[in-house]
């Protein structure tokens, strides 16, 4: 296969980890059906540099949550016209987590039941309204530092520490079909003779290598997912037709093949291997197939893509 296709190179100035970043600035959602309550609690979150977003109804704020299913904190009272605050926190958890989305209860109800009521709904805490402001902005404070440690655990479990590519346990855990039969395409990337580029520039100009070669693979597929298996061994699992999936593999081999990668005052040049395959088999078997196809393309000289 030897086929060009130039629509990937634009997606090649995408950079890396953009994707993978945690989101510095956090979103909120304001939801109270008294426009004082909704304005004064907006107010002390726009003071901690939150976005915030406002619904009058549980309705309204679950319309405004798929829109922007990136809002990291719910603050919602209990009594309103619709969509109860019990209920729309129910709701929430259906699609997300605690730990993505957490959700603080406000209520001015005397029913002392209402914090047991709104924490096995699915709250990550609940304040009875009036509140004091200085705890709330605690309850606020510690609410988002655990979701930032969570994120932050989540990426240390599932990403390479080198590349930031995602990890093995990702990619097993993971599949980028949306359906169950859709055909998923595998690649198996693998450096040729790495153990001489370690040889010749030490480990640091092998690190080099590595994370510029995993940019240059994550950024061809900003829509799949692209893992660093072992040393210098990707895996790229893809959904869509596969000549074009090929197509962008084969762009990937030129594309290193042609360059250099700096490293201190020197340049190093280096190619590839790729075994790809495509199936409905298990994840397990192709990739089998596309190590098998690597395998191939090492014996037959290294620096082609077999499939
Ligand atoms: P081939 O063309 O047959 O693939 O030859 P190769 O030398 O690339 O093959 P091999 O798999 O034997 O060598 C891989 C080397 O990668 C061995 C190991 O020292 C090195 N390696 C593994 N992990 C890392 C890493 O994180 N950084 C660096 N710099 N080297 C690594
Ligand atoms: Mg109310
Ligand atoms: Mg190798
Ligand atoms: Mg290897």
């Amino acid at each position: 296969y030897l086929l060009k296709d130039s629509a990937a190179s634009v997606a090649y100035l995408i950079p890396l980890l953009l994707r993978l970043e945690a989101n510095l600035e956090h979103k909120a959602l304001v939801v109270d059906d008294s426009d004082m309550v909704r304005n004064h609690v907006s107010h002390l979150l726009e003071k901690q540099n939150l976005t915030v977003y406002k619904a009058s109804d549980g309705n309204e704020a679950l319309q405004i949550i798929d829109d922007n299913p990136d809002i990291s904190l719910v603050i919602t009272d209990n009594d309103m016209p619709e969509k109860d605050g019990i209920t729309m926190t129910r709701e929430i958890r259906r699609d997300h987590s605690r730990n993505k989305m957490a959700v603080l209860g406000l209520s001015g109800s005397d029913d002392s039941t209402m914090t047991a009521q709104f924490l096995k709904a699915g709250a990550n805490d609940f304040l009875y309204k009036p509140f004091n402001q200085e705890e709330f902005n605690c309850r606020i404070h510690h609410i988002l530092n655990m979701k930032d440690t969570s994120d932050k655990l989540y990426r240390m479990a599932n990403q390479d520490a080198l590349t930031g590519l995602w990890n093995r346990r990702y990619f097993f855990t993971h599949n980028c079909c949306q359906t169950e039969n859709e055909s998923l395409n595998i690649a198996m990337i693998d450096i040729d003779f790495f153990k001489k580029v370690n040889d010749t520039y030490g480990h640091d100009g092998g690190d080099a290598v590595l994370i510029s070669i995993s940019k240059i693979i994550d950024a061809h597929f900003p829509e799949s997912i692209v893992a660093r298996f072992g040393g210098e061994e990707f895996c790229i699992q893809h959904c869509g037709h596969f000549h074009s999936f090929l197509s962008t593999l084969e762009l990937i081999r030129q594309r290193i093949e042609s360059i250099t990668i700096p490293y201190l005052e020197q340049q190093i040049s280096i190619t590839i291997s790729i075994g790809a395959t495509t199936g409905l088999e298990s994840l397990e078997k192709l990739i089998k197939q596309a190590d098998d196809n690597l395998y191939t393309a090492k014996e037959n000289g290294r620096n082609q893509l077999v499939s």
